[in-house]
């Protein structure tokens, strides 16, 4: 397998394959077919378009309006468990950003280490410090209690109780749910066989593979995925009553806990979004459920680095019809001109 390497904004356009270069020889340091380069004036990202802790860490990118390259980690087929990339992470687990030699790790660290390492004037800032003591610990107090909210468990778990979802979205369609569980179910042989293959890295597999198996219980109960929901309900209680405080400012200069953007926004943002895609939109804020949160998800979507950081439509459609033969592919295709057609139409008739 052979990880793409592609320029940032290579991914926002419709069916990009041109744009999209494959690794050659010359742009690896190591040889064993692996994606890591030497950049030693700039930052590099190894990351997938559809991980939710990748999209926090574009999203502060953007945000911050820095310019880096990127290395897709191919997760549907394990890219994260190739030797070479758990040189690079041993977690097996994206995102990675590499700045000149320094490797680090984990969405929140490299989050924090942007923020201390471009600071400089003009470059936007996610944590103000100019706004005091009070403003900096609320935004703390977000940022924790939404990062605690485990994004992996919430996604697969609704792909095993489709009961509780009421209407997924694109990329969580149903060819690609299938795909999803089909590849949840056999994690452990994956693990298995990848560890036997790569007996450097046995280690670390075995180890993931026992975290895997704790996720899977979880994953697959219903009462433990109920308990999980139930977090995401107090958590959202909290925003919304937070963002109903500001009700009497200047509204349409608010975020979460100030009136710029900070990294408690980009939490609620990632979160907001995988909420959504997976259908439960419904359960947590439609219909005036949660009113300021929707009004909240409506206007972030406004953002470039919303825009820049959620794969569009056209990206979902060229998803879908990879993971299924042509024929699903183009049938699913033609439904969703339909659905995103009907959509548009209903729009202007309003
Ligand atoms: N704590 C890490 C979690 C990263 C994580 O769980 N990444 C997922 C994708 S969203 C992953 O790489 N999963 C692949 C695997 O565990 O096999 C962070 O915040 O970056
Ligand atoms: C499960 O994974 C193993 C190891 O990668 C593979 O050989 C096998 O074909 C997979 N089985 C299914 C049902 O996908």
């Amino acid at each position: 397998m052979t990880p793409i390497i592609t320029h940032s904004a290579a991914f926002f356009f419709v069916f990009d394959s041109v744009l999209l270069q494959s690794c050659t020889r010359s742009d690896m340091s190591l040889d064993d077919g692996s994606c890591r380069i030497n950049i030693c004036n700039g930052l590099l990202l190894y990351y997938h378009q559809y991980s939710f802790y990748s999209q926090k860490v574009l999203m502060a990118l953007h945000e911050k309006k820095l310019p880096f390259e990127s290395c897709i980690i191919d997760l549907p087929k394990g890219g994260q468990y190739e030797p070479w990339y758990l040189q690079i992470n041993p977690r097996g687990e994206v995102p990675v950003l590499q700045d000149c030699g320094k490797l680090i790790p984990d969405s929140t660290r490299i989050i924090d280490y942007l923020e201390d390492h471009f600071c400089i004037a003009d470059i936007p800032k996610l944590i103000p410090m100019e706004e005091g003591f009070e403003v900096r610990q609320r935004i703390t107090y977000y940022r924790h209690i939404l990062d605690q909210i485990p994004a992996g468990i919430l996604t697969m778990g609704s792909f095993f109780h489709p009961e509780l979802v009421k209407r997924p979205k694109a990329p969580f369609l149903p060819p690609v749910r299938k795909n999803f569980i089909r590849t949840e179910n056999n994690r452990s042989e994956i693990l298995k066989a990848h560890a036997e293959n790569n007996p450097e890295c046995r280690h670390i597999l075995l180890k993931k593979l026992e975290f895997h198996e704790r996720r899977h219980q979880i994953v697959t109960n219903k009462e433990e995925f109920l308990s999980v929901l139930n977090q995401v309900e107090d958590v959202l209680d909290k925003v919304e009553e937070e963002l109903a405080s500001h009700n009497h400012k200047n509204q349409e200069n608010w975020w979460l806990c100030s009136n710029t953007f900070t990294v408690a926004d980009i939490s609620l943002t990632i979160l907001l979004e995988r909420l959504n895609q997976l259908g439960f939109e419904c359960a947590f804020w439609k219909d005036s459920r949660r009113p300021n949160i929707e009004k909240y998800y409506k206007r972030v979507q406004e953002r470039e680095s919303y825009k820049k950081s959620i794969p569009n439509i056209f990206f979902h459609l060229k998803t879908v019809v990879r993971v299924k033969p042509i024929a699903i592919g183009c049938a699913v295709v033609a439904g969703m001109f339909l659905i995103v057609g009907g959509f548009f139409i209903i729009r202007k008739m309003m």
